[in-house]
């Protein structure tokens, strides 16, 4: 059968029953998100859906006279005696590993991740708590990085972790594929500073700041969000899982 096109399904749905043909659509076309079983589970589901059929869009880039003095460095819990060591070395050793529904797993240092093109976007980091600034990000797309080691077709998310314990997130092949998701080492010109995330933090300007994990040691490809509980922490605490924005 043909799949008959996203947006007629919609319009057909929404002109027919509304919320209800809507949220069918969604799941026809997987787009269940992962935290849809919690209390705002339905809306949450709605919001990821509209997004996902109606927009493709771009996060808003500024001109470098936008971008902000002070970049808020969001305090983070003491990092562990372990990252302190990698922070004494230059980073050198640090790594990522790419790893789950891929080809080629790897464990990639930053320098290998500074081979890669790079791009620099000047976007804005919004908190969900009110705050927000504009920096340039340096980095290198994060869908060149996964060409490299060969997603397979039947991935569906990009689960990614922090060295941090107990932070993670995940996001869809929409957004990892994203051109402006960039894995950065970058900001203003310099190093990435460790407050905002260095050596690696994956930027996904398409998404509220909490979705731009600092850190990243590791980064792995599934098919089954559901065995990674609710895709993220945030959820746990209130938050959503999709923050597109
Ligand atoms: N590893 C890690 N990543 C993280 C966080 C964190 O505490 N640990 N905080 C998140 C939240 S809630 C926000 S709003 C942004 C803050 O980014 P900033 O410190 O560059 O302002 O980082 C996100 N990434
Ligand atoms: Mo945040």
């Amino acid at each position: 059968m043909n799949k008959p096109s996203r947006r007629a399904l919609i319009k057909a749905g929404i002109a027919a029953s509304g919320i209800a043909a809507m949220a069918e659509a969604a799941k026809y076309y997987e787009l269940i998100p992962p935290d849809y079983e919690d209390v705002y589970g339905v809306g949450e589901t709605l919001n990821y859906a509209v997004h996902r059929i109606t927009s493709h869009s771009l996060a808003r880039e500024f001109p470098r006279s936008a971008i902000s003095k002070d970049p808020y460095a969001d305090e983070v819990p003491p990092l562990s005696a372990e990252f302190r060591r990698l922070e004494s070395g230059g980073f050198l050793e640090w790594r990522v590993a790419v790893d789950g529904l891929v080809d080629r797993p790897a464990s990639l240092s930053v320098a290998q991740i500074k081979a890669f093109p790079s791009r620099s976007q000047i976007t804005q980091i919004a908190c969900e708590e009110g705050w927000s600034y504009i920096a340039e990000w340096i980095g290198t797309p994060l869908s060149a990085v996964l060409e490299s080691v060969g997603v397979q077709k039947k991935a569906k998310y990009l689960v990614y972790f922090s060295i941090q314990k107990d932070w993670w997130d995940s996001i869809d092949l929409t957004d990892a594929l994203h051109p402006q998701t960039l894995l950065t080492y970058g900001m203003n010109g310099g190093a990435l500073p460790v407050g905002n995330g260095g050596p690696l933090r994956l930027r996904v300007p398409r998404q509220l700041g909490y979705k731009s994990v600092k850190f990243i040691n590791r980064m792995t490809l599934t098919d089954n969000i559901r065995s990674f509980g609710q895709g993220s922490v945030s959820p746990e605490t209130g938050y959503t899982w999709y923050a597109g924005i």
